[in-house]
């Protein structure tokens, strides 16, 4: 397969004035008629007339009304292109209700709709399929269902057909179209400018009661999009589709956001407070994606983190202004933790913005969203929050209409605050994750304190020298009494060691170092435990308290699982004082007594150059919760009653807050009481929330078999609860038991190997159970593979993503090191297969 380098950029031949589509639908033979205004391009040195398209029949080609011969050519077509504006026309058939890569036009449960994102509009029509060609689209569909969609605002519409016209320049991958039988939940939205937008979220008529909140979510996402960064919507309608069949979470096409129907879907009855809440943010994700990605698009598909690492980051700040921001904070960084740096740490890594790919959609990555979101916290941390403000003014106004790069991104900061960037845009060019030690100094007689930092990072694929980069480190300190005697400061690191000096000390201070996770970097503190008590106990910094009490629990269950140490009395004990503190905020409270999970141990325990021992792990992990529900005892009733709410079930911050509470202690009390609380709460719950936590607690305590059945039998008709179902059995299956629970579970009717939401919820949970999936016999490797090698025919894109589930082999013994390394190679043995899968798997094997 060909490589692709952000350094051979060139331009497209030529511009775009206009595009006309008609699509006449059917299963089968869908034909896609297309009008398209091309003229040279003035700005590009090769005028080659090259249209991409794949699984097309084209049944004629046209320039200026003139049959013109092609060549068809690696990935599309050839004609020869006059030095001159013309028209071209093109007729193609494609086969929607054949097209299980979900990519391109495709049928999902007898409804049309696309998705184009990354490179799937080249299977809908030829085309220059690069986000740096836009282009103003008007689109005619005929077909006989009721309802059909398209992007921008509505026009012409009657029996069989309906006409709709983008005014706004637009990039192909955000093209969209929907057909089907959906009714819609209606809203509406005055902008700032007094505006009306007309809101719609198609679905299925029996989804009709789960939109309300998604609706509300889109509606806060507009007004805070306008509040926070002033920018207003720009269409008449803003429609969102429901869609059961999808590869990813939700597309912002240009005023028809496409959702995978477990991203908007939720009603209190059949969605948790996690579901809702991811429900929100990805609805704001969409909506922000408007300003940051398509009206200010990418120049390239190098430049995705332009638009994603910053929608991320624009997202994130709107569930923190919406919800708890200390909890956000935390969570976002438990998702980075566990995504994220083992990415960068293993042999996927990669930087922020690549230099090559061979299939782009196997870079949709958590370095280029997560992480790219934390280099514009970063950024926003150094440049301060008033000129973070200016520069995406400045960003805004001019880059309106762009298809922009990394370089106009950082010139727009550069110029709004004179500050020079070269050094930090290595946060963008250099792959893996900083380490940055610390050691401290303290002079008494002139009460100076010290802290010298220490940066490196370890070589990464293709990368083996690293530079010293810009660290934002967040530094507040504290008295030995728990005081803060200095508030937090931003120290910027840019040297490879550098000294922080606090000067004038009457005391030695206590430093509170990292606060908020102010960079993503692993921070090496050699404090003694009475230390991070300490910090777990005082720290007036919300993150750093919660990380304090992570850090004693992870060392106190490394030494049960290196050295067979009893769990330490030291955490059992600070846990307790901080957990008996009712004025938290009960989801702050719920993460102080969580544990690191068994994968985050396993990477741990190799980054300290141990190799892990999955059941180990899983055994210490078991004895640790029952010692914290042992030390904890006589608090655990009362925090659970307290946090019980009477009244109707509210998703927000509040009451997802106290449930999660009220949740965390059940499952210490079903250490105690073996599952008793857990069955009454399962038969009482009228929520999702409750239903499901009970259900797990009960399945983790070998109670769970009625309350399974009871629940499939209660749900099967709901294919998003039957999701959760297929998933909790094999998340929560014992080590000797997870292979052959998921294997049972492909046998059940209701598995769907074509539906990504289900194959996700088998075996991607097969995956997550560590110690299940790391079994010694390598059935777990092997169910897993068995099943990549079957979607991969029909799922590319699915396969390759859930490939990364072996990307931390190297991290174990070398008898699994074999079994995994068996399993990678019959997948790249597989004849026929994907490019998306074998780059993958090469990628991994390293
Ligand atoms: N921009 C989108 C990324 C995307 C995608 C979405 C659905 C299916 C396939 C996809 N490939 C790429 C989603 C987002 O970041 O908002
Ligand atoms: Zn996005």
């Amino acid at each position: 397969p060909q490589t692709i380098y952000l350094k051979d950029y060139t331009p497209f031949g030529y511009l775009i004035d206009s595009v006309e589509l008609t699509f006449k639908l059917h299963p089968t033979k869908t034909r896609v008629l297309s009008k398209i205004a091309f003229r040279p391009n003035p700005e590009a040195t090769d005028n080659r007339f090259f249209l991409h398209g794949e699984d097309l029949t084209l049944i004629s080609a046209k320039i200026d009304g003139q049959d013109v011969t092609v060549r068809h050519v690696d990935g599309g077509l050839e004609a020869d292109g006059p030095a001159r504006a013309f028209i071209w026309e093109a007729e193609v058939e494609i086969s929607p209700s054949t097209n299980t890569a979900l990519e391109g036009l495709y049928m999902s449960n007898g409804m049309y709709c696309t998705q184009c994102e990354a490179e799937g509009f080249r299977k809908i029509t030829y085309y220059p399929d690069r986000p740096d060609v836009m282009a103003t689209f008007d689109v005619r569909i005929e077909g006989e269902e009721p309802i059909l969609l398209s992007n921008g605002n509505p026009g012409a519409k009657g029996e069989g057909f309906a006409e709709w016209s983008d005014p706004w320049k637009k990039p192909a991958y955000l093209f969209a179209l929907v057909a089907g039988d959906l009714i819609n939940h209606p809203g509406s939205f005055t902008t700032q400018s007094g505006k009306d937008v007309e809101l719609n979220i198609w679905v299925r008529p029996w989804d009709e009661h789960k939109c309300a909140f998604g609706m509300q979510a889109l509606k806060d996402s507009m007004k805070w999009d306008e509040d926070v960064y002033g920018r207003e919507y720009d269409l008449d309608i803003f429609n969102i589709v429901a869609v059961d069949d999808f590869n990813m979470g939700a597309m912002e096409n240009k005023g028809l956001n496409i959702f995978n129907s477990s991203a908007v879907l939720a009603s209190p009855e059949t969605s948790t407070d996690a579901n809702f809440k991811r429900i929100e943010a990805i609805i704001a994700h969409e909506y922000f994606h408007n300003w940051t990605g398509n009206r200010i698009t990418c120049r390239d598909w190098f430049q995705l983190c332009l638009k994603e690492g910053l929608t991320v980051y624009r997202d994130q700040q709107f569930t923190a202004d919406m919800r708890s921001g200390d909890v956000a904070r935390i969570e976002n960084v438990l998702a980075l933790r566990a995504r994220q740096f083992p990415e960068d740490q293993g042999p996927l890594s990669h930087p922020v913005r690549p230099e090559e790919f061979q299939e782009i959609n196997n870079f949709y990555t958590a370095t280029v969203y997560e992480k790219g979101a934390e280099v514009i916290g970063m950024l926003k941390t150094l440049v301060g929050d008033d000129a973070y403000a200016n520069a995406l003014d400045l960003y805004f106004e001019r880059h309106d209409g762009d298809a922009a790069t990394i370089e106009d991104w950082l010139k727009v900061f550069e110029d709004a605050t004179g500050r020079d960037l070269t050094q930090f845009k290595l946060w963008y060019s250099q792959s893996g994750t900083p380490k940055v030690s610390v050691s401290e100094d303290w002079d008494a007689e002139s009460g100076t304190f010290s802290l010298t930092f220490t940066q490196s990072t370890a070589p990464t694929p293709g990368q083996d020298v690293k530079d010293p980069k810009v660290i934002p480190i967040a530094i507040g300190l504290l008295s030995p009494e728990g005081e803060e005697i200095q508030a937090t400061e931003i120290f910027e690191m840019t040297e490879a060691t550098q000294t922080y000096q606090a000067k004038g000390l009457s005391v030695r201070p206590v430093p509170s170092i990292l606060r908020g996770f102010s960079a993503p970097v692993i921070l090496e503190q050699d404090i003694d435990n009475t230390r991070r008590a300490f910090l777990f106990a005082h720290d007036t910094d919300s993150f750093n308290r919660w990380e304090a009490g992570r850090d004693l629990a992870r060392d106190a269950l490394l030494d049960m699982i290196e050295n067979d140490a009893a769990p330490s009395a030291l955490y059992l004990d600070s846990l307790r004082k901080v957990f008996a503190d009712d004025t938290l905020d009960p989801a702050y409270r719920a993460y102080l007594q969580a544990q690191p999970g068994e994968s985050d141990l396993a990477r741990t325990l190799a980054a300290k150059g141990v190799t892990p021992d999955p059941d180990k792990i899983h055994a210490a992990s078991k004895a640790f919760k029952q010692a914290k529900a042992d030390a904890l005892k006589d608090l655990l009733r009362p925090i659970y009653e307290d946090n019980q709410i009477d009244g109707p079930f509210v998703p927000d911050a509040e009451g997802s807050g106290k449930r999660a509470l009220a949740n965390s202690v059940l499952s210490l009390i079903t250490k105690l009481d073996g599952g008793t609380l857990a069955q009454s709460q399962f038969e009482a719950a009228d929520n999702m929330t409750q239903k499901l936590a009970a259900l797990s607690q009960l399945v983790t305590a070998g109670k769970g078999t009625d309350a399974i059945t009871a629940f499939y039998d209660q749900w099967k008709e709901d294919r998003l609860v039957i999701d959760k179902w297929f998933s909790l059995q094999v998340a929560l299956a014992g080590p000797d038991d997870a292979a052959k629970v998921a294997t049972a579970l492909t046998q059940h009717p209701d598995f769907d190997m074509k539906n990504p939401n289900r194959f996700r919820a088998t075996l991607g949970a097969l995956a997550g159970n560590h110690a299940g999936f790391h079994h010694k016999s390598g059935a777990g490797y092997k169910v897993l593979t068995d099943w990549l090698i079957k979607l991969d025919d029909l799922n590319p894109q699915t396969t390759a993503r859930m490939c990364s589930a072996f990307q931390t082999w190297k991290n174990y013994d070398p008898d699994r090191q074999a079994l995994i390394k068996a399993q990678l190679e019959r997948i790249l043995a597989k004849e026929g297969l994907s490019r998306d899968t074998s780059e993958m798997i090469t990628r991994i094997l390293g």
